[in-house]
């Protein structure tokens, strides 16, 4: 197996490219990209990169050829390509957890063998594949209905994190390839408002539930998985039905069959598969059922060829080498605290959500993998929202303000709800976007606008710093022809290796979460303190000062 995950490296600022970019960082200083435009009218043709039917252009980003040939220089001094390897191989790169991260083999179309512990697991990996294929299909044509004989009309996935955000993101993208006759629901949050407003307009008798938990022991999930089924005996359900309407989506067999799941409503997956990369996995039973399995397959092949670019491509062409790259850059050597993630289709509104978990979870360390501090910033903090939507609210600091935001912008060329010229109006502003904060306005334009609308001189020079931007802000623009299955699956896998690339970099674990522990734990202290009338003092004065206040509310409104 790999020997990488045991070699010893230096550390990330004291290795030869980081020292050459820390210096090219100061030539570029003087980088304006709008000249280099006017320099340059081939620069679009030297940054552009196509990959299937998505165009992937990083020109307007504060790179040179010498930028991308040093970071290429930190990418192999930083062993990705090792790592890579071992990721695809098998090797427990997960150390914290002594796990494989294999989300890959689950859309492993080669045929090659993927062996984890020397056995090889695309047998298992194809047999839940045909399951969730007969148990999709099955509920799409009503071979599999409820327990009076209707036929599905509402699915309920409940789950949280990894074991919702993936789904819901994918199945809201790909509505226009989904079955409408089925309603497809995503409860996560604890808050019972999540549960109950969904099952205002479910049915009992016509919805199917999924419990989606790799633990199948998660506070929220097992609160509405409970909850969920009380409901349905509660409407005169027999609890033989349970069977029928239930099934689990899990690695935790014991689990599943002590809340009354039956084997053959569970789908499995294993440990090798980390909660933010599952969406592949059983875990993708929801967007199988909603799109169909057939498409659920191009997803997989949409996501199997973005892995075989990203095992194959020498790094100067590698798209997720090339995003992850482009982010040390932004992150380590100009201080960008953030990265915004702006999709020109409503059909992706999830994905800054659904990216916010793969990133930041992945990424928001500060121990090495070793376990010494990092001394260098890592993951950023990761937002966004539907253009042109942000446009009116947030852009405003992205254009004029005082932070460096990088920004992906991301739109389909050919839209799937043609109306009117309602496309050709997104494009525009999708377009014009980029280039105002690529170009921004000189002091001396916005004068002359002023001019030409024939305001008075003094009010012109008063307004004219107001009214004029530095430009200068870098995107990458990610077009495609359109949201189909494939072309998902090959933007969600180029994520997720771009994730991936930037943790060897930073030499974190991007596998594990152990920061959101701390919390799991003191609520499950806090909870028995809500429930009694006792003062609390055993916390600090604010968390005591804050239960005992709620204590008080809550006795005033019984
Ligand atoms: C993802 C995280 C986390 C996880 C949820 C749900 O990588 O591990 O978001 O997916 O906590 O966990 P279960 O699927 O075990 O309920």
């Amino acid at each position: 197996m790999s020997e990488i995950t045991k070699a010893p490296i230096s550390p990330l600022n004291t290795l030869p490219a980081w020292n050459s970019l820390t210096t090219h960082r100061e030539v570029m200083r003087s980088f304006v990209l709008r000249e280099q435009f006017a320099l340059d009218p081939d620069r679009f043709d030297r940054f552009a990169f196509h990959f299937d039917d998505i165009l992937v252009d990083l020109s307007k980003n504060l790179i040179e050829n010498q930028t991308l040939a040093l970071l290429c220089a930190l990418a192999r001094e930083c062993r990705v390509e090792e790592w890579r390897d071992a990721m695809f191989a098998g090797a427990a790169i997960n150390n914290t957890e002594q796990r494989s991260v294999l989300h890959t083999a689950l859309r492993n179309r080669s045929g090659r063998p993927v062996k984890v512990h020397g056995r090889d697991v695309m047998p298992d990996v194809k047999a839940v594949q045909e399951r969730m294929r007969n148990f999709a299909e099955g509920v799409r044509s009503g071979a599999l209905n409820g327990y009076r004989g209707d036929k599905f009309t509402d699915v309920v996935n409940i789950g949280i994190g990894g074991s919702d955000l993936g789904p819901k993101m994918v199945c809201r993208a790909l509505t226009a390839y989904g079955d409408r006759s089925l309603n497809m629901h995503f409860v996560s949050n604890v808050d019972a408002t999540d549960l109950m407003e969904t099952l205002r307009v479910c049915k009992p008798e016509s919805t199917l539930v999924l419990i989606a938990s790799k633990t199948f022991t998660t506070q929220e999930t097992m609160t509405n998985a409970f909850s969920i089924r009380h409901w349905f005996l509660e409407s005169g359900a027999p609890e033989c039905a349970v069977a029928q309407h239930f099934a689990a989506l899990s690695t935790n067999t014991a689990g599943v069959e002590a809340f009354g799941i039956p084997a053959e409503r569970m789908f499995e997956f294993w440990d090798w598969v980390g909660g933010r990369y599952s969406l592949w996995s059983a875990i993708g039973l929801p967007i199988a059922i909603s799109i169909g399995y057939e498409r659920f397959e191009q997803l997989l092949e949409g996501a199997y060829r973005m892995d075989e670019h990203f095992r194959r491509e020498p790094f100067e062409r590698n798209l997720p080498v090339l995003l992850a790259l482009l982010s040390v850059w932004y992150v380590n050597f100009y201080g960008a605290e953030t990265h915004a993630v702006l999709p020109y289709d409503d059909y992706l509104s999830l994905l800054p959500s659904y990216l916010q978990q793969a990133d930041m979870e992945s990424n928001g360390k500060s121990v090495q993998k070793n376990g010494a501090d990092v001394k260098w910033p890592t993951g950023p903090v990761i937002w966004g929202e539907p253009g042109t939507n942000g446009q009116h609210a947030f852009y405003q600091l992205i254009h004029q303000g005082t932070r460096l935001i990088p920004a992906d912008f991301i739109v389909p060329s050919v839209s799937q709800n043609p109306l009117g010229d309602h496309h050709e109006k997104l494009l525009a502003n999708f377009l014009a976007q980029t280039e105002a904060l690529m170009k921004g306005k000189t002091r001396s334009e916005a004068l002359a606008e002023m001019h030409a609308q024939g305001m008075a001189e003094h009010l012109a020079e008063a307004l004219a710093s107001h009214r004029s931007f530095d430009g200068n802000r870098p995107t990458t623009s990610i077009v495609c022809r359109t949201l189909d299955p494939q072309t998902l699956g090959s933007l969600i896998a180029l994520y997720e290796h771009k994730i991936f690339v930037q943790g060897v970099i930073w030499n974190v674990n991007s596998f594990d979460q152990w920061g959101v522990e701390l919390g799991k734990q003191l609520a499950k202290q806090i909870l028995p303190e809500l429930e009694d009338d006792d003062p609390v003092e055993s916390h600090d004065s604010s968390t005591n000062g804050l239960i005992n206040a709620i204590k008080e509310m809550r006795r005033e409104s019984w």
